[in-house]
This record gives C-alpha cells, sequence and structure tokens, in this order.
C-alpha cells in the first residue's frame, strides 16, 4: 500500500481560491459553444466582446481513485448569454451511482440536476446551503445573482466527469431572467 501523508487546504472563504493552487480549471465562453439556448447570442458576444470568462474551478490535487475524496471549490462569473445565466458545464459521473456534495460559500445561485430519464429538479443555494447531488443525477450550477457565485464541492474519487452526455443533449430547462425575475423554463434546444 502506498501510504499517502495527511495534509490541509486553505479555503478563502470570500475569494474561494483553495491555496497551494495546484491548477486552476478556467472555463471561457468559447469553451462552452453550443451549451446555452442562444447559439447566435454566444457567437455576438464572442465577436463584439471577446472571450469571457464563466468560470473557475481551484482542485485540491488528490489520485482520481476509489477511496479518496476529490474537493474543489467554483467560482461562477456574474452574467447572461442572452437571457440565460452563466452556469457551469455540467456533467454526469462516469459512474453513476456516485454522489456529491455541495456548500454555498458566497453569492446566490441554483444547482440543476437531472436524471438519464429527463426528470428535472432545481435546489436554490446561498451561503450556507449544502446540496446534495444523490446517485444518478447530472448536476450544473447556476449564478442567478449579480456576485460571484461560489461553493465548495466534494466526491468520490473514482466517480469521473462524463461530459459528453450532457453536450449531446442538453439540460431539459434552463434558468432565465423573465420580466426582471429568474425563471426555470423548458430548453428550446433539448430533443
Ligand atoms: C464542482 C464539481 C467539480 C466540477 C466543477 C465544475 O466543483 O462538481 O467536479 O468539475 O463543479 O463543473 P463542470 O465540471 O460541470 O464544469
Ligand atoms: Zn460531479
Amino acid at each position: 500500500m502506498n501510504l499517502m501523508q495527511p495534509f490541509k487546504s486553505e479555503l478563502g472563504l470570500t475569494t474561494g481560491i483553495i491555496t497551494p493552487v495546484s491548477h486552476v480549471i478556467r472555463r471561457s465562453l468559447s469553451d462552452m459553444r453550443g451549451m446555452y439556448a442562444d447559439d447566435a447570442a454566444t457567437e455576438r458576444i464572442l465577436a463584439q466582446e471577446g472571450d469571457r470568462l464563466i468560470y473557475e474551478v481551484y482542485p485540491v490535487d488528490l489520485p482520481e481513485e476509489e477511496g479518496h475524496i476529490l474537493h474543489s471549490t467554483t467560482i461562477i462569473y456574474p452574467g447572461r448569454v442572452s437571457d440565460e445565466y452563466h452556469m457551469t458545464k455540467g456533467h454526469f459521473h462516469v459512474k453513476r451511482d456516485r454522489a456529491e456534495i455541495y456548500l454555498g460559500l458566497a453569492g446566490h445561485g441554483y444547482l440543476l440536476l437531472q436524471t438519464d430519464a429527463g426528470e428535472v429538479s432545481s435546489v436554490p443555494m446561498q451561503p450556507g446551503t449544502i446540496a446534495y447531488v444523490p446517485p444518478y443525477w447530472a448536476h450544473r450550477t447556476v449564478n442567478t445573482g449579480s456576485e460571484p457565485f461560489i461553493f465548495f464541492a466534494a466526491w468520490p474519487g473514482d466517480s469521473g466527469h462524463d461530459y459528453g452526455t450532457i453536450e449531446k443533449i442538453g439540460f431539459a430547462k434552463i434558468m432565465v431572467e423573465r420580466d426582471g425575475q429568474v425563471a426555470l423554463v423548458a430548453n428550446p434546444k433539448y430533443i
């Protein structure tokens, strides 16, 4: 057995940054082409304003193996693509029966979940909210506020990220601003 030594990381509770920083995953609008409902709006923003940063992930460096508990923070910057709020790509776990825990740290948003059968659920999140992603649910987070939406996440080391399914089929529902309110509506692109 390869015995790992105990260690700690420091989490900036207001910044969401975990130190030491092993690596940072940055996803910009161009990384999410085709994921927002309004493709023309995506291309317009890219042409007129450039490639805006949508979110960053600060992971703790750990082996992606059974027995470990992977953990990270995610910072989703506020904004919209047309009327759709900034969000993560979203994924199923490759091992579908692996769950995940989110803890809201700053800002306001939603956890959107969806099963293989297309059932959708939405959980509002604010600082202090512990949201549970049960086994078999794809998960995406959305910043519906005007400040960065920051949360901590922990999940089993052998879960794996399956992005392909969501890239192909999308989420059945999207979070948009309608008449100044946050609304969960049918995704016009969902097949
Ligand atoms: C959370 C966790 C990570 C995930 C990240 C961004 O921190 O669920 O596993 O990578 O959010 O979400 P996504 O991978 O869908 O872009
Ligand atoms: Zn996950």
